[in-house]
């Protein structure tokens, strides 16, 4: 076996706020990317929701910032299927800072659809472990999402 095989990998890809109304576009970059989407839910998250899928940037300067954006709005979240998935998502996206990814990468998916530092369109896990720890966070039957039922908020019917 030769170490420079592809691997066939699952990534967690999530639409952040800022990005939810390029929903279809987005998918659409999936879609062309050969990348499969094996799982796809809309929600929002709470704010402990978002304080622990970003526990890991806990203390940061951006952390506050963050948890409140993340919690403002609309997400995404979607499992994704393919060889190298976590390498090809994140190279899609770009850049972190959407001024260095429209300067950069003015194609991906930051460059064409972020705001700024923080509100940067989309997610991506970095490895398998944030792949696996992210995926059931989000999807397993244990998930520890916590705002989910925020479709029985509506005030018109
Ligand atoms: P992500 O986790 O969302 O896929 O992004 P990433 O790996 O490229 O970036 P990471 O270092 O993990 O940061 C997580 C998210 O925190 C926000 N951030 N804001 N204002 C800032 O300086 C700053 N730095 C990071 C972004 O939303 C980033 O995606
Ligand atoms: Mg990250």
């Amino acid at each position: 076996r030769s170490k420079f095989q592809n691997i066939k990998e699952k990534t967690f890809a999530m639409i952040k706020p800022d990005a939810y109304i390029h929903i279809g576009k987005i998918i659409s970059i999936i879609e062309r990317s050969g990348l499969q989407i094996s799982n796809l839910k809309m929600t929002k998250m709470s704010q402990e929701d978002a304080r622990e899928f970003y526990g890991e940037h806990k203390g940061k300067p951006f952390y506050d910032g963050l948890v409140n954006f993340m919690s403002s709005d609309l997400i995404v979240g979607m499992e994704l299927v393919g060889d190298n998935a976590i390498k090809r998502w994140r190279e899609l996206l770009g850049p972190t800072n959407t001024l260095v990814a429209r300067e950069q990468a003015p194609n991906s998916i930051r460059g064409l659809f972020g705001t700024d530092g923080t509100k940067n369109a989309c997610h991506g896990s970095d490895s398998p472990g944030s792949a696996f720890r992210e995926l059931n966070f989000f999807f397993a039957k244990t998930s520890k999402l916590k705002t989910q039922a925020f479709f029985n908020q509506c005030t018109c019917c």
